[in-house]
């Protein structure tokens, strides 16, 4: 398996996650957003997309965070990321879709490149843009965690999930660009409880070689 990543991608640290969790071996080969490799035809032959991650296994890529994630559920079961009934595998995909769809496109590099030249705007722009869509989507997730009372050590009881994937890099990119995080007590526990595993801190950014 060959995983297409670069070190701040959050989507990226979805799937490296996952891959860690599940036991996958795997190379990876790194992609460097800000140089444009991405956008270059070398990577657009691998995924025409021109987004990271992809990943190649048994002859095919995979783009897609939450797409490859599933994929890796159903190709390597064990140990299970999504629970057993369909109205729980519902929740975890339903908290991985608030980050992955509603979150994450928001703050993406060529959204903020976008609104930067379009709009005109410096850095404190950016950051107050950034800012506001983490807050509103961490209250959103705040508040649906505290609905469905579902949550337990990780987003779903004490099964390390898919959710647990998509929340952890989310974090990630909230303290990066120092949104304040005080109003999302159980997002935060859960963030603490991940990063205590092996699966979720030999991953996180500034751990990949590309981050050096
Ligand atoms: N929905 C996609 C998002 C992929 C994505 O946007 N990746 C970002 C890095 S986190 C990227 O490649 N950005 C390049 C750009 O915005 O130009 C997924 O979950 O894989």
């Amino acid at each position: 398996m060959k995983l297409y990543t670069y070190f701040r991608s959050s989507a990226s640290y979805r799937v490296r996650i996952a891959l860690a969790y599940k036991g996958l071996a795997h190379e990876s080969d790194y992609v460097n957003l800000p140089k444009g490799e991405h956008r270059e035809d070398a990577f657009r032959t691998v995924n025409a997309q021109g987004l990271v991650p992809a990943l190649e296994d048994g002859g095919r890529v995979f783009i897609q965070s939450l797409a490859i994630i599933e994929y890796l559920e159903e190709r390597y079961p064990k140990p299970p990321l999504l629970p057993p009934s369909p109205a729980d595998r519902a929740y975890v995909r339903a908290v991985s879709g608030i980050i992955a769809c509603e979150m994450h496109p928001l703050n993406n590099l060529r959204t903020l490149r976008h609104i930067r030249r379009a709009f005109k705007l410096d850095d404190e722009g950016i950051n107050t843009w950034y800012r506001h869509w983490i807050a509103e989507g961490f209250a959103m997730l705040e508040g649906y965690l505290a609905r469905e009372r579902l949550a337990g050590k990780y987003c779903f009881g004490g099964m390390v999930s898919m959710a647990d994937c998509c929340l952890v890099p989310q974090m990630f990119n909230a303290q990066r660009y120092e949104c304040d995080l005080t109003s999302y007590p159980t997002v935060m526990r859960i963030f603490d409880e991940c990063m205590k595993l092996e699966a979720f801190s030999a991953t996180e950014p500034a751990r990949q070689p590309d981050a050096a």
